[in-house]
């Protein structure tokens, strides 16, 4: 019998999922049901990815750095990658305000819509917790993530995923240093961090093959802690709008790969699809990652040497989806509350979104928390950050889920541009030990 490809199963489970979760709406103590019986299972799923994305990030590298001959083919890389990362977040940041500006989804919005928003959620501890975080962010300034990312105490930054970027740090700190001592007095500690890269890749395998029915844990949870209907249908034109600009975006990655690469698009989303549909499930580059690069290693064919350094570096400061989600959002709420932006604002939102991306956190609603820094930028009030952000937040768990689609999407497109251009773009080799993965023969 066919056996199906793991891409498939997780549809299944993501579909079962939210046709579950609705089934469960309707039923007087559903949304508790699941909540107590069911969400476990994705939780759990979600933990595990996040658990081994420090020592994979650690590890690959380590590795990936120190299989490097010299520096200057690091540098090489390492340039390449972030080049192309800011190009791609102008472009995504520039499709959004194209299309929130000529759409204007805000000017749609009723005051008694904003007036029902306004007291469901500006009172909101999760509202008001969001912009706290965002403002405390903002008056550390725009450059405070590079302060951020070295870290005083390696175990400290080993033990929080938060701080990937801290791990980022360390590890190409010491991939460099390994490079300079040389081959030989490096190789005990290279060989360890080789292996370790095999056996971690081996664990995202074995947690993958519970992932159709995490998924489904997991989207049940979604439908069922979703919103008011009526807000969400209040907000679907702004959604849509975000929506078809992250759509664009794909579009975009698709003939990147087809014009630079050479590769078929269709083949590139088919071999991608795990880890997108992982990063719409969880909303969290950083859980997806571990899958995004063994798709990306094994399953495209990017050499080492490239994905591990490129997709640790995007799933933090690449953020496409992001970025363009909160062009889109900046300009729709001051549409919605009636504050002009000037052609100088707009300019002004593409450089802060771009800075906001790369500060955003790889983890659900990072998006949104950055947002405020986007709104202080170009002057919009204080005292209306509440109510501006109460007009997004039923639907930011959703738009999470599609833009952090996009996230990976780009991180994985990037990693294959780059992987072109240095000519270590290869053939795929999946492990012998991938049959779980079940690709249709
Ligand atoms: N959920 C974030 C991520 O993991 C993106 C976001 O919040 O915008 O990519």
């Amino acid at each position: 019998m066919k056996k199906l490809a793991l891409h498939w199963k997780i549809l299944i489970g993501m579909l079962l999922g939210v046709v579950f979760g609705f089934i469960m709406l309707q039923v007087d103590g559903g949304a508790e049901f699941v909540n107590k019986w069911i969400n476990w299972a994705g939780t759990i799923f979600v933990k595990l990815l996040k658990l081994i994305a420090i020592p994979l990030i650690l590890a690959s590298l380590i590795k990936g750095i120190s299989d490097l001959k010299d520096i200057s083919k690091f540098a090489n890389i390492g340039l390449r990658t972030i080049g192309i990362y800011i190009g791609t977040t102008v472009v995504a940041i520039t499709i959004g305000l194209l299309l929130v500006n000529v759409l204007q989804p805000g000017d749609g919005v009723s005051d008694e819509t904003i007036a029902k928003l306004t007291e469901t959620y500006a009172n909101d501890s999760s509202v008001q917790g969001k912009i706290t975080e965002a403002i405390r962010q903002k008056d550390s300034g725009p450059m405070q993530f590079l302060v951020d990312m070295v870290p005083e105490n390696v175990f400290t930054a080993l033990s929080n995923n938060k701080l990937m970027l801290q791990v980022i740090f360390f590890a190409i700190f010491l991939g460099i240093s390994m490079l300079l001592i040389g081959e030989e007095k490096a190789k005990p500690l290279k060989d360890i961090f080789d292996s370790l890269n095999d056996v971690v890749l081996k664990m995202v395998d074995l947690i993958m093959l519970t992932a159709p029915i995490a998924v489904f844990a997991l989207l049940a949870n979604v439908v069922v802690s979703s919103g008011d209907p009526e807000l969400l249908y209040a907000l679907l034109y702004y959604s849509l709008v975000v929506v078809v600009g992250l759509f664009l975006m794909v579009v975009f990655y698709l003939i990147l790969v087809a014009t630079i690469t050479r590769k078929n698009p269709l083949w590139f989303l088919q071999k991608i699809s795990p880890a997108q549909l992982l990063a719409f499930s969880t909303s969290s580059s950083a859980a997806t990652l571990p899958v995004t690069m063994e798709r990306v290693e094994e399953h495209i064919g990017v050499d080492k040497e490239v994905s591990s350094f490129v997709l640790p570096v995007g799933a933090t400061i690449n953020m496409d989806g992001t970025s363009l989600y909160q062009a889109v959002a900046a300009v729709f709420i001051a549409q919605a509350l009636g504050f002009d932006l000037t052609f100088a604002d707009q300019l002004t939102i593409v450089l802060t979104a771009l800075l906001a991306s790369i500060g955003s956190a790889a983890v659900p609603g990072a998006g949104m928390v950055m947002l405020v820094i986007v709104l202080e930028a170009v002057g919009f009030p204080a005292d209306k950050l509440a109510i501006g952000l109460a007009l997004i937040f039923a639907v930011d768990r959703p738009l999470d889920m599609c833009r952090t689609v996009i996230n990976v999407t780009g991180d994985a497109t990037v990693s294959m541009l780059v992987a072109k251009s240095v000519g270590k773009l290869g053939e795929p080799q999946p492990k012998e030990w991938d049959d779980h993965y079940d690709e249709v023969k």
